[in-house]
C-alpha cells in the first residue's frame, strides 16, 4: 500500500482542510441549530458531544473514506480473530477475549482460548474471595489487611488508575498499595505503613525479569523474612501474577499461588487480566466482571457500529484531523472527577506507548506525524494551573472532557452543591474554549467597569480570547465499574484505529525494551571501582562524579 499521506482520501482531505482550516466554531453553530444534533452519539448512559470540533458533514465523511482507504473494518476484523497483528513480536493482541462475556469461542492456534480465560478468572474469584472473607491468612494466622501490588507500566498503572477510581466500590478491610518506582522511597515508604503479618504481595509481571519489579519484590521478601523469620511464610504473603512460571518459582512463591496470563495480553492491556488480581480483591469480584462487562459493551459498540455513530472510531479520526492536518501535536485528557486522577497517566501509556512510532508496517520511516503528546490533569485543578496555556496559548490543544453525572458523594448544600459547581466548570471551560471572547466583547466588558479609554484599549486585547478551541465531552452516568470499563475501551479501540490508519504497529514497544537493555550496561560501571571510559564523554563523567561521590 501507498503511505497513507500519498493516498486520494488523504489528498482530498489536505484540500478541504486548506478549505476550511480558518472557519471559526462559533459560525458554525450560528448557521447550524442541528450542530449538537448531528455531531453526537448517545450509547446506553454514555453521550460523546463531538460538536465543539473543528469539522463539517464533510470532514467526518473524508476522514471516514480515509479510514476505509486504511482497509480499518479488515484490521478491525484481524483484531478480533486473533491474527498476529503484533508482527514484530509474533504475537495477537487478544485482549477483547479476557473480557468475552458472551463466552462464544476466540480461537487462538486453532483452539479456543476461552475455557482458560475463564479457568483463571475462577482463581482469581476464589482466591479474591478468600482473601476478603479472612480465610486466607498471614503466616501468623492474622487476616491481610494491606495488599501490595508491585509491577511497573502495564503492570501497574491499569489497576492503580481503577482501584483509586473506584474506591467508593472497594472494601475498607483492605488497603491496596501499589509500588513501581526503583527508588527505593517507594517501597520504603509503603513497607512503613504495612504490618509484615497482615500483608500480601502481588507481584505483578509478565516476563518477572524487569529490574524494576524484582528489586521491589526481593526487598518486600527480605523485608518479610526480617519479621517472620521463617521461608515458608513466602507462602502466605506473595503470589506471582505472570507468564514465566519458572522464574516464578525460582523466586520462592508457590506453584498453586501463580496466576497465568498468556503472551496474547500485551502489557498496557493487561488490567482485564489475572494483573487486575489487585482490583479483585478491593472490589469484589461481582464489580471486577462488571468493569469487564463494560468493556465487552464498547468491544460490540466498536465492531457493530457504523463509522459515523462509533464513538472509538470518531475520537481517533478527530484526533486524527488534528494531529495531521492541523499540526497540534499535543492532546488533553481532562477528567472531572477526582477518582479519575490517574486517568491521564494510565492513558498516557496506553497511546503513547501504542503508537509513538516512527516506523511504518513496512519498516519504513513515516513522514506524517503519529501519535500525540498526551497529557492532563483533573478538573478543576487544571483550571488553576495549565488553562491558561489551552485559553490562550500559541498552541492549540484539542482536549476531552470526561465527567460522571452523579457523584458519589453527597456533601455540601443539598447533597449536590459540590457536584453541580463541578458540573458548572466542566460545561463553562468547553463553551468558552470554543466561544472564545471577541475583541469588542472584551473591550465592552471593560467599559462596563467604568475604566478609563487608554487603560481599556491597553487591557483589551489581553482579555481576548480567539476561541476556536477543539473539545470533546464525555458524559456518563457514574463512576461504576461497568462505566469505567467502557471509558477504558473506547481509549483503547481509539488507540487502535489510530495505529491502523497511520500504518503502524500499536502492540509493541520497543522504546520499552530498549531501556531496559541500557540500564543493565550502566549498572556495572556503577559498581566498578576503575574510572568508567568507553561511553561519550558526558556519559563517562556522570558516572565517574556519581561513583566519587556517592
Ligand atoms: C506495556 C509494556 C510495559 C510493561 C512493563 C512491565 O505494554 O510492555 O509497560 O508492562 O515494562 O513489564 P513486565 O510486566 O514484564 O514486568
Amino acid at each position: 500500500m501507498a503511505t497513507i499521506n500519498k493516498s486520494s482520501s488523504w489528498k482530498i482531505l489536505n484540500t478541504h482542510f486548506e478549505k476550511t482550516k480558518s472557519i471559526h466554531m462559533r459560525d458554525l453553530f450560528s448557521k447550524d441549530m442541528n450542530r449538537f444534533k448531528n455531531f453526537h452519539i448517545q450509547y446506553e448512559d454514555f453521550l460523546v458531544d463531538f460538536s465543539k470540533n473543528r469539522i463539517t458533514d464533510e470532514t467526518l465523511n473524508l476522514l471516514i473514506n480515509l479510514a476505509k482507504e486504511a482497509k480499518f473494518e479488515n484490521w478491525r476484523d484481524r483484531l478480533f480473530a486473533g491474527d498476529k497483528i503484533n508482527f514484530t513480536e509474533n504475537r495477537s493482541a487478544l485482549h477483547i477475549a479476557l473480557r468475552n462475556r458472551s463466552n462464544n469461542p476466540i480461537l487462538f492456534n486453532g483452539k479456543d482460548i476461552m475455557p482458560n480465560v475463564n479457568k483463571v478468572l475462577n482463581q482469581m474469584k476464589e482466591f479474591s474471595e478468600n482473601v476478603r472473607k479472612g480465610k486466607i491468612k498471614g503466616y501468623t494466622g492474622k487476616k491481610i489487611k494491606s495488599i501490595v501490588n508491585i509491577g511497573i507500566g502495564g503492570s501497574d498503572l491499569g489497576p492503580a488508575m481503577i482501584c483509586k477510581a473506584l474506591k467508593p466500590y472497594g472494601t475498607n478491610e483492605i488497603t491496596p498499595y501499589f509500588v513501581s518506582n526503583v527508588d527505593g522511597a517507594d517501597i520504603a515508604q509503603t513497607l512503613d505503613t504495612c504490618d509484615p503479618e497482615s500483608t500480601l504481595f502481588i507481584v505483578a509481571s509478565k516476563t518477572f525479569t524487569t529490574q524494576e519489579t524484582m528489586t521491589n519484590a526481593y526487598s518486600a521478601r527480605t523485608w518479610l523474612l526480617k519479621y517472620l523469620k521463617d521461608q515458608e511464610a513466602i507462602k502466605n504473603h506473595f503470589v506471582a501474577i505472570s507468564t514465566n512460571q519458572i522464574a516464578v518459582e525460582k523466586f520462592g512463591i508457590n506453584k498453586e499461588n501463580i496466576f497465568e496470563f498468556w503472551d496474547w495480553v500485551g502489557g498496557r492491556y493487561s488490567l482485564w487480566s489475572a494483573i487486575g488480581l489487585s482490583i479483585c480483591i478491593y472490589i469484589g469480584m461481582e464489580n471486577f466482571k462488571e468493569l469487564l462487562e463494560g468493556a465487552h459493551d464498547i468491544d460490540n459498540h466498536f465492531k457493530e457500529a457504523p463509522l459515523n455513530k462509533n464513538i472509538p472510531v470518531i475520537l481517533a479520526l478527530l484526533g486524527l484531523w488534528y494531529i495531521n492536518f492541523f499540526k497540534f501535536n499535543t492532546h488533553a485528557v481532562l477528567p472531572y472527577d477526582q477518582g479519575l486522577s490517574l486517568f491521564p497517566s494510565y492513558l498516557q501509556q496506553a497511546d503513547m506507548e501504542s503508537n509513538g512510532k516512527f516506523i511504518d508496517r513496512d519498516g519504513k520511516k513515516i513522514s506524517y506525524h503519529t501519535g500525540p503528546i498526551l497529557w492532563g490533569e483533573s478538573g478543576t485543578n487544571g483550571q488553576h494551573a495549565f488553562y491558561q496555556l489551552i485559553h490562550q496559548g500559541t498552541e492549540v490543544v484539542p482536549s476531552d472532557f470526561i465527567m460522571p453525572i452523579h457523584s458519589h458523594y453527597s456533601i455540601g448544600k443539598n447533597g449536590n452543591e459540590h457536584h453541580k459547581i463541578l458540573i458548572a466548570n466542566f460545561i463553562a471551560q468547553t463553551q468558552s474554549l470554543m466561544m472564545g471572547k471577541t475583541n469588542k466583547e472584551a473591550s465592552l466588558e471593560l467599559k462596563k467597569q467604568n475604566l478609563n479609554q487608554e487603560t481599556i484599549k491597553q487591557l483589551t486585547p489581553h482579555k481576548t480570547f480567539e476561541g476556536n478551541r477543539p473539545s470533546t465531552s464525555i458524559l456518563f452516568n457514574k463512576l461504576d465499574p461497568k462505566s469505567l470499563g467502557r471509558l477504558i475501551a473506547i481509549y483503547e479501540h481509539k488507540i487502535f484505529t489510530q495505529g491502523v490508519i497511520w500504518n503502524i504497529n500499536s502492540f509493541d514497544q520497543w522504546g520499552v525494551e530498549y531501556g531496559k537493555q541500557i540500564a543493565k550496561l550502566v549498572l556495572p560501571k556503577l559498581i566498578e571501582p576503575i574510572e568508567t571510559s568507553g561511553f561519550d564523554s558526558s556519559t563517562n563523567n556522570l558516572i565517574n562524579y556519581t561513583k566519587k561521590n556517592i
